[in-house]
C-alpha cells in the first residue's frame, strides 16, 4: 500500500494531467491505410487558433462502417438515426459518452476532439463518435540481479509487463476497450487476463479461477491516470481515453512470478525494464513515467 504522502502524489499526478498537445494523433499516415492527414503544426492544434485553410479529409474504416456491435452508426445515416442522436457528454444507455477531460464541444452533431485538431475527420478505426473508453494496467516489480535490486544512476530499476500489439507490432501496456456497461476495474482485469495470461484459451472453470486470483492481486491497485490518450487512431471526431492503474509487486512473490502467455490482441508478452528509452504505443510511455516517479525508480 502507498503511504499517505504517496497518495497525495497520485492525486497531484491526476490533477496535473493537463491536455498536452497530441503528437501521434497527428502522424502523417493514418494507421493501416495510405490516407494522409492534413498537416497540423504545433501552433495550430488548438481549436481557438484560427486556421482558415483547415479542410481535412474524412475517413472511417470499412470495418467500422459495417457496424459491428462495438460501433456507432455511420454519419450519413446519423441525421435520421431514429430521430435520436447520441447523447453526447452523457451516459447514453450503457455507452459512456462522457469525457474524463470535461465537457467536449459538439458542432453540427459531431463531437470535437478536446485536445485539438488531428488533420482527419470521421472515426477512422474507432467505433464511437467522441470518447472511446479504455483501461490499462501497469504491472510492475523490481528488477533483481544476483539477489539484489538492480540500480541505474543510483536508482532502483523497475520492470513492467508489456504486450506486443498484433495490429502494429508496437509494445504497449496490456489494456483495451471498456465494454458497454462494464466497470473500468473489470475491464482492466479482463484485458490483462486475455492479453498477458491468455485467459481466452482456458476452460471456463480455469478462467474463473484465474480471474479470482487476479482480482485479489489487483485489489491493491493505484489509479495513476485518467484522461485523453495520444493514440494514432484519434481523429477530430473520435478519440481514445483511458484510466490506468498501477499494480506493484514489491516482494516479487505475487504477480511478479506469474507465468506470462500472450493472447487475444497480443502477439507477445514480456517483462521489460522501465526506462524512458523504451518506445511504447500511444502515450503509454508517459503513464510509465508517472509510475517511475511515484515509486522513485530509475527512469
Ligand atoms: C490505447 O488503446 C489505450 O491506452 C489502450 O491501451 C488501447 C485500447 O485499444 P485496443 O488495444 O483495444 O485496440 O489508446
Amino acid at each position: 500500500m502507498l503511504s499517505a504522502c504517496n497518495r497525495l502524489q497520485v492525486r497531484f499526478h491526476l490533477l496535473t494531467m493537463s491536455l498536452v498537445s497530441h503528437v501521434k494523433a497527428r502522424g502523417e499516415l493514418y494507421p493501416g491505410t495510405s490516407i494522409s492527414r492534413q498537416p497540423v503544426s504545433d501552433d495550430k492544434v488548438a481549436w481557438s487558433v484560427p486556421f482558415p485553410e483547415y479542410c481535412p479529409p474524412s475517413y472511417t474504416s470499412p470495418v467500422v462502417l459495417r457496424m459491428p456491435a462495438w460501433a456507432d452508426p455511420d454519419y450519413s445515416t446519423f441525421a435520421n438515426w431514429n430521430g435520436a442522436p447520441p447523447k453526447y457528454n452523457q451516459l447514453d444507455h450503457s455507452v459512456d459518452r462522457r469525457s474524463h477531460t470535461g465537457e467536449y464541444m459538439v458542432i453540427e452533431n459531431l463531437p470535437r476532439n478536446p485536445c485539438g485538431r488531428t488533420g482527419l475527420l470521421g472515426r477512422g478505426l474507432l467505433g464511437k463518435w467522441g470518447p472511446n473508453h479504455a483501461a490499462d494496467s501497469i504491472v510492475t516489480r523490481w528488477k533483481w540481479i544476483n539477489g539484489e535490486v538492480a540500480k541505474k544512476d543510483g536508482k532502483p530499476v523497475m520492470q513492467f509487463i508489456a504486450i506486443q500489439r498484433r495490429d502494429c507490432g508496437e509494445w504497449a501496456l496490456p489494456g483495451g476497450m471498456v465494454d458497454p456497461g462494464e466497470q473500468i476495474t473489470a475491464t482492466v482485469k479482463r484485458e490483462f487476463c486475455e492479453e498477458a495470461l491468455n485467459s481466452l484459451s482456458l476452460t471456463e472453470d480455469e478462467r474463473h479461477k484465474l480471474y479470482e486470483l487476479i482480482s485479489t492481486i489487483f485489489q491493491q491497485g493505484e489509479m495513476i491516470f485518467k484522461g485523453y490518450v495520444d493514440d494514432p487512431r484519434n481523429t477530430d471526431n473520435a478519440w481514445m481515453e483511458t484510466v490506468a492503474f498501477n499494480f506493484h509487486d514489491e516482494t516479487n512473490d505475487s504477480i511478479g512470478c506469474l507465468p506470462l502467455h500472450a493472447g487475444d490482441d497480443a502477439r507477445n508478452v514480456a517483462w521489460l525494464d522501465v526506462d524512458k528509452e523504451q518506445a511504447l504505443y500511444a502515450s503509454h510511455n508517459t503513464l510509465l513515467q508517472k509510475v517511475a516517479h511515484l515509486r522513485r525508480a530509475h527512469w
